[in-house]
């Protein structure tokens, strides 16, 4: 199993003064035993990384193009982005897929040109309050897993995070022993899948982490760090749940 990972994903945050914030958080994460991944705008890809220098902080995209290049305007490709200085890309985020209508296919093909790049793809997959009030929450994210993820995944090559559509940046979270169904149907999926890579892939909980929940959370089972997206923006919330990992 590669190191637990916490990953920020600032969605459309951030700008040329968000330095300080990155260079607060350095100190934080130099003792960690888990990694620190940051997934700004594409606008900050480069900048970040130059912040955090030596340190051990990653940096991520949060989309990219199936293809390598062309005629796709105000798109980027997934080369594109590890030649900014990015290693990890999110891929299938419910904003994504919600916003722009990516369905499991494209989120494959994204998948595939991430890996080609030499990109850990981090693919998220979650139901709907519709779909859980439904109780399809397992048919749902066992159905995004099979559309989702292409030949040849392996736990180096992949993260998946389950991020439930009704948790995201609404303050509410599933109870554990829901976090808990969704993580075990996973490793059981993808091990059953993968073999021995299955059970290698880290599984990420994402969807109102924060420092106050994040170590019931990471102590549930099969759970392997957290997607964070509003509590990444700042440096000591951000720096109270990779403590808690
Ligand atoms: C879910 C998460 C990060 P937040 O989108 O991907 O955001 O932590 O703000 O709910």
């Amino acid at each position: 199993m590669p190191k637990k990972l916490a990953a920020g994903n600032w969605k459309m945050n951030g700008s040329s003064a968000s330095a300080p914030e990155v260079a607060a958080l350095l100190p934080r994460i130099a003792d960690v035993s888990c990694q620190v991944l940051l997934c700004p705008p594409a606008t900050l890809v480069t900048s970040m990384k130059n912040w955090a220098g030596s340190s051990d902080l990653l940096i991520g995209g949060q989309d990219c193009h199936a293809n390598e290049s062309g005629a796709h305007t105000g798109d980027i490709s997934a080369a594109m982005l590890a030649d900014a200085g990015a290693t990890h890309v999110i891929l299938g985020h419910s904003e994504r897929r919600a916003d722009h209508g990516e369905t499991d296919a494209m989120v494959k093909a994204k998948t595939r040109a991430a890996h080609a790049a030499g990109l850990v793809a981090i693919v998220c997959v979650g139901e709907t309050e519709a779909e859980r009030d439904d109780s399809r929450a397992l048919d749902v994210v066992g159905a995004q897993i099979a559309g989702s993820l292409p030949d040849g995944v392996t736990g180096d090559s992949t993260v998946i995070a389950y991020e439930p559509v009704w948790a995201i940046g609404t303050g509410r979270t599933p109870t554990l022993e829901q976090i808990g169904e969704v993580h075990d149907f996973l490793r059981d999926t993808l091990t059953r899948q993968l073999g021995t890579e299955g059970a290698n892939l880290r599984l990420l909980y994402g969807g109102s982490v924060k420092p106050g929940n994040a170590a019931e959370i990471f102590a549930v089972s099969n759970v392997d760090g957290a997607l964070v997206g509003g509590a990444s923006l700042n440096s000591s919330d951000f720096s109270g749940i990779i403590e808690a990992l």
